[in-house]
This record gives structure tokens, sequence and C-alpha cells, in this order.
């Protein structure tokens, strides 16, 4: 499936609280989110690989693929798109090996280290940041702003997306800095209008 990295939406199910996951992704795509990783520390495979068949049930035929972060087992048997792995999840080996070379495969990196040490050709993309400090995610890696960002940007050899304490107004530094998307929990997940959380987005950057 291609992608799009422009506007990516990380899930946060206790963030969505009141609107519900299905409905804040469902608004955030009409409002311009292009792609969507369905995230969650606390569930058991089992209710992540059902909340994940109903995220692709509901992306069906808008041309947004559905990410899977960390579990490969829940990606292979939701049918996900792809999986997003952190440096201290699952091998990217095994993973493209299981999930094919269809698969949409992304790495986060926070340094030069860990960019040099990924396996590029097994890769999509890459995630870099945090950008900034975020309360989104637990004992985040240090924040490397934008410089930070640009400098790991020029050296990437891979679509990237900025993540991390980023919200609309951040977008235009984003895409200065080079990076082909910007990626969210908090300004979409957190918001009473995920719709016009999303639009937003478009109104401040040309991603
Ligand atoms: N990885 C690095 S920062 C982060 C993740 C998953 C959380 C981003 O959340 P927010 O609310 O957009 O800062
Ligand atoms: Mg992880």
């Amino acid at each position: 499936m291609p992608f799009n990295l422009s506007l990516y939406l990380v899930t946060d199910a206790a963030l969505c609280d009141g609107y519900g996951l299905e409905q804040t992704v469902e608004a955030a795509v009409r409002g311009g989110v292009t792609i969507v990783q369905l995230r969650d520390k606390y569930a058991s495979d089992e209710q992540m690989t059902a909340q994940a068949k109903r995220l692709k049930a509901l992306l069906a035929g808008s041309g947004v693929p559905l990410i899977i972060n960390d579990r490969l087992q829940v990606a292979l048997e939701s049918q996900a798109d792809g999986l997003h792995v952190g440096q201290s999840d699952a091998a990217i080996e095994e993973a493209r090996q299981v999930l094919g070379e269809q698969a949409i495969i992304g790495l986060s990196i926070n340094t030069f280290a860990q960019l040099q040490a990924a396996p590029i050709a097994l890769l999509d993309y890459v995630g870099i940041g945090p950008v900034f400090a975020t309360g989104s995610k637990q004992d985040h890696a240090q924040p490397i702003g934008f410089g930070g960002l640009a400098s790991l940007v020029k050296a990437c050899p891979l679509p990237s997306v900025a993540i991390g304490g980023l919200k609309a107004e951040h977008a235009i530094s984003v895409h200065r800095a080079g990076a082909n998307g910007i990626a969210v929990i908090s300004a979409i997940c957190g918001q009473h209008d995920p719709f016009k959380a999303a639009r937003a987005f478009q109104a401040t950057a040309p991603l």
C-alpha cells in the first residue's frame, strides 16, 4: 500500500476517552490524517487485534494505512498494513520476514548512532524524535529540538516523520527541517474536536 506520512496519527485510547477511539480516527481522517498507528501499551494482544480489525474496517477504501505499534503478532493477525517498532522492540528482520515485502515498516530513532545502526534496506520510514518533551510517552528519550531533527533528517536516506510534543503551529518548522510529515498523539487524540484538530495542520503547513 502506498503511504503518505504528511499527518500521522498515533492513537492513545485513554486520551480519546469520551469521544471514542474509532470516532476519533474517523473524524481525524476526514480532517486530513494520512496514516494511522494503533498504539496501546496496556491492551492484551487479543484486545489489540480486535481493535485493529475495527480500525482496518473503518479505514477500508480510504487509502489511509493502518500501522500497529510494537506487536508483530497483532499486525499479522489483523492484516494491518504495517508495523512500527521502537529501539527496544521486535526485531525488524523478523518483522519483514513475517509481514512480507508489501508491509510498511517503521523504526523510531533519536540519535545518529541509532540511525547508523538501523537496517535501512528493511525499513520504509523512520520516526524521529521526540522533538519536544511530551507527557504522551513514558520515559521518552532526550528531546532533540528542530535542530536535531533537521540534522537527522539530512543524514537519513528514508522518508521520515517527526514526533514528540508537536502541535499544528509546529508543522511549518517540521517541514523546514525536511521531514516528510508530522506525527501526533495529543494534538488530535486529546482534542474536543479531532476533525478540526486535524484540519488545523493542513492550514498551517504545506506538508
Ligand atoms: N514517541 C516519541 S514521542 C511520542 C512517541 C510515541 C509521543 C508523542 O505524543 P504527543 O502527544 O504528540 O507529544
Ligand atoms: Mg515501542
